[in-house]
């Protein structure tokens, strides 16, 4: 049974599901102002307040813990920043605006991020790129490694899921730094589909049956390695990880901001992201797991969420009919 705080926390966390998907529709309806004008900055800065603002009613005593980045760096969601109106003490992962390009360029995966754990459960990922690797689930445990050949865990993952290797397809971030990996996965006969940018949509979309990403590899940021792993522990599914350093400087951040704790080691899920956690992102712009805004001018707009929890592995996919006449602030 329960304990009396145990079962508060248990329907305040069923609430508090709901509640998240207020504050990143709030976001996605403020940077969709944004969409289509070439304008990132100021997308991220809508989406920002938008967030920061909405937060204010959920009921938490919540700590940003991945944020817009230091105190020093940012105005709102900064590393530390209490959020909040009050309860149970959580830790919160946040990209306001995951793909300010995207939006900027009205291109497909812009979405708004929320995460929350109880305190102490995420990894303090300082802003360097992470190396992930990200399989959905069904499949079993250890098939791929960040640590084997990709071609080797192309076979294993064509293997276990009884398919050609020709029926797999990896999504990596088209930079120059993963040419070996796009070069090696081709040459053992898989596909590979390339974005832009995006990699937490990415990243779930590896998770998702209705996607036609099987697996997603290769560095994106750190940051946003754990906001995908927090939807993965609610989905299902493995990743692996490690951060990588370009000087002894960002090592020795990390190894602060996660005392005792092996800076270079490989990360599993739950070192990324472990406890309950709840999860919500809202499309920006159509892509991998979501539609995007749609307008209806002059006055309202429709947004579609998913909203997950852990501990149920319930998925839920939340359209919203908006009508700014009626609602205490608008977006524009
Ligand atoms: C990824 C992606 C982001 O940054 O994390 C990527 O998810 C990594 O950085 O949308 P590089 O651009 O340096 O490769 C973004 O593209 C932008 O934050």
């Amino acid at each position: 049974m329960p304990t009396a705080s145990n079962e508060e926390l248990f329907y305040s966390d069923r609430n508090l599901a709901l509640e998240l998907v207020r504050v990143t529709e709030a976001a996605a309806l403020a940077s969709a102002h944004w969409t289509g004008r070439g304008k990132k900055n100021d997308a991220d800065g809508a989406a920002v307040e938008a967030m920061r603002k909405a937060f204010d009613t959920v009921a938490i005593d919540g700590t940003v813990v991945i944020g817009e980045g230091e105190m020093d760096e940012a105005p709102m969601l900064y590393i530390g920043e209490k959020v909040g109106a009050g309860g149970p003490a959580m830790d919160i992962a946040v990209d306001p605006l995951e793909g300010t390009n995207l939006c900027a360029k009205d291109m497909p995966n812009a979405i708004t991020v929320v995460a929350l754990a109880e305190r102490g459960n995420f990894l303090h990922a300082p802003d360097v790129y992470m190396d992930k690797i990200i399989v959905g689930s069904g499949l079993p445990e250890g098939v791929v490694d960040i640590d084997a050949a990709i071609d080797a865990n192309i076979r294993n993952l064509a293997k276990a899921r009884k398919c050609d290797i020709g029926d797999i397809t990896l999504c990596a971030l088209d930079r120059e730094r993963h040419a070996e990996l796009i070069a090696k996965t081709r040459e053992a006969g898989a596909r590979v589909r390339l974005i832009s940018d995006g990699d937490v949509a990415a990243g779930i979309a590896a998770c998702l049956e209705s996607s036609s990403v099987d697996i997603y590899a290769g560095s994106g940021g750190a940051p946003e390695g754990v906001l995908a792993a927090a939807a993965i522990r609610c989905m299902g599914g493995q990743m692996q990880a490690r951060l990588m350093f370009e000087d002894d400087a960002q090592r020795e951040r990390a190894q602060k901001m996660n005392p005792g704790k092996q800076p270079d080691r490989k990360l599993g899920l739950t070192d990324l992201a472990a406890g309950d956690v709840l999860f919500s992102a809202t499309g920006v712009t159509s892509g991998f797991l979501l539609e995007g805004i749609k307008r209806l001018p002059p006055q309202r707009a429709v947004t579609h969420s998913l909203v997950m929890r852990s501990k149920s592995g319930t998925l839920r996919f939340i359209e919203g009919y908006h009508n700014f006449n009626r609602k205490t602030w608008s977006p524009n």
